[in-house]
């Protein structure tokens, strides 16, 4: 082989080295990123993008954060990992500040999304079992369509997209699925006496930034309600200020009974992710049912705190309202047949694509890239724009600018 080193690396041997070595997971945009701060990445070769993917929304404080990177190195060199066989000094100060954060009695530490949504459904499970009396065995989680709530076979057994889950058999039993944004079919499922918990992405994000009906959250909230059935908000994606507010359920003054964080909760330095629930909920599970040898360590800890202070410092939440208008305003003034359709809330928004001479959301993004701008196709024709939150007025014309470029260039 020949000798290379990352520093010296072209972004042509950087993909060669992933594609010769690397699983064949990912159909990546061929860009190499080798830098990042606040709305912008370089490439190996010097140039400059914004990224309006964010890492699907983990970078919302931007890339590189001084505040946040600076809470993780000084941890870093005092303490990393203790597991959860010994307190810390910082573990139950994270928790508390969590809590009074979100408004809830406890907090269970996790590292990635998945875990978070595994963490929730086990918690919905024991709940039904021990509060709701549900027999041994027969607990139900109502879950809607087209949902996307990470990798795992449990996760995936929830899952309608042939990708994600054919294949992969056999799956985790009890799961109920609805359409999602239809209320009728809701409360026919809930009216299984075994149902334990409604898990719902508050926005649908892999789905394509499908926004339900205003009301669609209150109503369903009182609906579980109802029939004694826990709402749980899958707030990874939508979550920590991205939607304009600091939690996408906000917007409908919906409280989860379980909420799920991940992503931005580290400000994307690192895997941090939380679930979330008052006492009556969160002690059901008891000392040895369930953990992890990571989740809650003192980094985590350090950098969540740090990344949540940059959220309410900064006030990415009103930020993210005010451009997040601007964007679709805009977005919506292009004259292009190819934007069949603009959609989204805050920061998490989309549009969708009509094909134009042989030309998909693909070549979109490939021209984006090449004027420089970084997005992400999902489902052929949507493409999602997520950029950091802390990205300004001036840097978002100039974002726009290069979108309508792009388009305009077909
Ligand atoms: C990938 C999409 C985004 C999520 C919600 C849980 C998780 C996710 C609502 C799991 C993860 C990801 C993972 C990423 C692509 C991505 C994604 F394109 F699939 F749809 F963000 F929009 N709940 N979303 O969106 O979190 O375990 O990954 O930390 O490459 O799979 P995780």
């Amino acid at each position: 082989m020949k000798e290379i080193s990352t520093a010296g690396l072209t972004s042509a041997q950087a993909i060669e080295l992933e594609n010769h070595y690397g699983a064949h997971n990912y159909h990546p945009l061929p860009v190499v990123l080798s830098k990042g701060e606040g709305v912008y990445v370089w490439d190996a070769e010097g140039k400059r993008y914004f990224d309006f993917l964010s890492a699907y929304s983990a970078v919302n404080q931007g890339h590189c954060h001084p505040k946040i990177v600076d809470a993780m190195t000084k941890q870093a060199k005092t303490l990393t990992l203790t597991s959860r066989a010994f307190y810390s000094d910082v573990l139950g100060v994270y928790e508390k500040f969590m809590c009074e954060y979100f408004g809830y009695d406890k907090v269970l530490p996790m590292n990635t999304g998945v875990e978070g949504d595994e963490t929730a459904l086990k918690l919905a499970r024991r709940w039904g079992y021990d509060k709701k009396g549900i027999p041994e065995n027969e607990a139900k989680i109502v879950v809607c369509e087209n949902n996307f709530h990470g990798r795992t076979i449990t996760v995936i057994s929830m899952s309608t997209d042939p990708d994600a889950r054919g294949g992969f058999g056999p799956y985790t039993p009890g799961f109920i699925t609805v359409p999602y944004n239809d209320l009728q079919a809701l409360e026919e499922a809930l009216q299984d006496p075994n149902v334990a918990g409604f898990l719902v992405e508050p926005i649908q994000g892999e789905a394509g930034v499908y926004v339900p009906d205003d009301g669609y959250l209150t109503s369903s909230f009182e609906l579980c309600k109802k029939y004694n059935v826990l709402f749980i908000a899958d707030e990874v994606q939508t979550g920590i200020a991205r939607t304009g507010k600091l939690l996408a359920c906000d917007h409908e003054d919906v409280r989860p009974d379980i909420l799920i964080l991940g992503k931005a909760l580290s400000g994307g330095v690192y895997p941090v992710s939380a679930v979330l629930a008052d006492d009556d909920i969160m002690l059901c599970i008891k000392p040895g049912q369930h953990g992890s040898t990571f989740g809650g360590n003192p980094v985590a800890a350090r950098v969540a705190i740090a990344a949540l202070e940059v959220v309410r410092d900064e006030n990415l939440a009103e930020n993210a309202e005010v451009l997040g208008g601007i964007f679709r305003s805009e977005m919506n003034r292009i004259d292009s047949g190819m934007i069949e359709l603009v959609r989204g809330k805050g920061l998490l928004n989309a549009i969708v694509i009509k094909p134009k001479g042989g030309k998909s959301a693909w070549d979109v993004c490939m021209k984006m890239q090449e004027n420089g701008l970084l997005a992400k196709p999902t489902h052929d024709h949507i493409i999602r724009f997520a950029p950091p939150l802390v990205i300004n007025e001036t840097q978002l014309y100039e974002a726009i600018n290069l979108i309508r470029k792009s388009i305009l260039s077909f």
